[in-house]
């Protein structure tokens, strides 16, 4: 991912104070006003730098910029969408050059930058993402037998991935490796919390709950049994702001319901919320009795050591240890073990994905963060790493399997 652009230059530019401490009052600006001379929903390049010289504008994606491709020496997007530049016609990925962001929202600035290379084709995107790579994450696992409803969404006892995107889509990523689709266009970046895994809605097909910010409702899309999401239903009406760690596991209280558990930030209390009949939540039972706001990430991997009972993985914010929590026969999580010494918080996302492997044993998913390493190598972020599991509770090492998975905000 590249994303290069400078916020404003220009219009400092005529504003810098030479050492000699006399005021800047007189001085010509040394550029143009990009902001102004650039409308509203265009996207600009000058032939000059600094914004002067002749302006081009588009408020379109162009797939050719003809005699314009060598003459953008500088540019600003004012559009409120991502532009994505190339250096062939026709949006050819293999030549994407970088992204210019969308000026923020309300604030009717445009966003500013300066080029040397040459631009033959530029496209809007809602996300930089779709620059460059796949829309959605590139994701393939194998056919298990162990738990098939835990984790697959289209009924292929492949597990699924669900993502979102900058833009607030909800993206699908089926375990069969085929193109991922878009199950939510828009309006997810209203949720703070997504969580899937087992069926809260009694219809044998794995459903997803979201918290939504502004109302701290939790709300719950029944899984259609095909990758993707019925009409919601509302299954907390208020509260859950107070909670963090939302957390779907499967049925920990052994009554083939599905359940949920949350950490309450103001106790570090962890509590469970066990599925109903009528596919709602009834009253939480408390589980944790402190000290769960030291973690950072709740992870429900479902039954890693094979007793039939689903298990958390827990990640200490302090330490970057990951933890299992097992699940015990009286709904409750056992003694923790280590899982992992340290390192864990180098990830942006623990994902648990259900068996991607084929073993029966359920494995973890982690995306990498800026700092991650590799034997001294630095990968940065979005690599997907598949950590295998021992069925034992415990985890293989892992090594990256893709890169691309930058940039979303949230998978389940
Ligand atoms: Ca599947
Ligand atoms: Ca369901
Ligand atoms: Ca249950
Ligand atoms: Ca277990």
């Amino acid at each position: 991912m590249t994303n290069r652009f400078t916020r404003a230059v220009a219009t400092l530019v005529g504003l810098v104070l030479t050492g000699s401490g006399l005021a800047v009052a007189g001085a010509a600006p040394a550029a143009a006003d990009f902001e102004v001379d650039c409308p509203r929903g265009y996207f600009c390049g000058w032939t000059g730098d600094d914004a002067d010289g002749t302006m081009w504008k588009t408020n379109k994606s162009v797939a050719d910029l003809g005699r314009w491709a060598d003459d953008i020496h500088s540019y600003a997007n004012h559009k409120d969408a991502e532009a994505c530049l190339y250096g062939e016609r026709n949006y050819d990925r293999s030549s994407y050059l970088w992204s210019v962001e969308r000026a923020p929202s309300g604030e009717g600035l445009a966003m500013y930058g300066e080029n040397t290379r040459v631009i033959r084709s530029i496209k809007f995107v809602q996300d930089p993402h779709e620059c460059d790579v796949s829309d959605y994450p590139s994701w393939a696992a194998s056919p298990t037998s162990g738990t098939p409803d835990f984790g697959d969404m289209d009924g292929d006892t492949r597990p699924d991935v669900v993502s979102r995107d900058r833009a607030g889509r909800l993206w699908f990523s089926p375990g069969s490796g085929h193109a991922g689709r878009i199950i939510g266009t828009g309006g997810w970046n209203a949720m703070s919390a997504l969580t899937r895994h087992g069926d809260f809605s009694r219809d044998g097909r794995e459903d997803v709950i979201a918290r939504e910010a502004a109302t701290g409702r939790l709300w719950l899309y029944p899984g259609t049994g095909s990758g993707g999401l019925g009409a919601r239903k509302l299954i907390g009406t208020g509260g859950w702001n107070g909670m963090r760690g939302i957390t779907a596991l499967g049925d920990l209280t052994g009554d083939g319901r599905s359940d949920l558990v949350a950490a309450e930030k103001s106790t570090g209390r962890l509590y469970l919320y066990p599925g109903t009949s009528t596919g709602g939540l009834g009253a939480r039972k408390l589980i944790g009795t402190g000290g769960w706001n030291a973690m950072n990430t709740l992870v429900g991997m479902g039954d890693t050591n094979g007793d039939g009972r689903p298990d958390l993985y827990a990640r200490e914010a302090a330490t970057g240890r990951l933890w299992l929590y097992p699940g015990t026969g009286s709904g409750g999580l056992g003694a923790r073990k280590l899982i992992g010494t340290g390192g864990w918080n180098g990830m942006a996302h623990l994902v648990a994905v259900g068996d991607v492997n084929g073993s029966d044993a359920p494995d973890l998913v982690a995306v990498t963060d800026d700092g991650y390493k590799l034997d001294g190598s630095s990968y940065g972020a979005g690599w997907q790493l598949t950590y295998a599991g021992h069925g034992d509770g415990r985890l293989e090492a892992a090594s990256p399997v893709q890169e691309g998975w930058w940039g979303f905000t949230a998978y389940c």
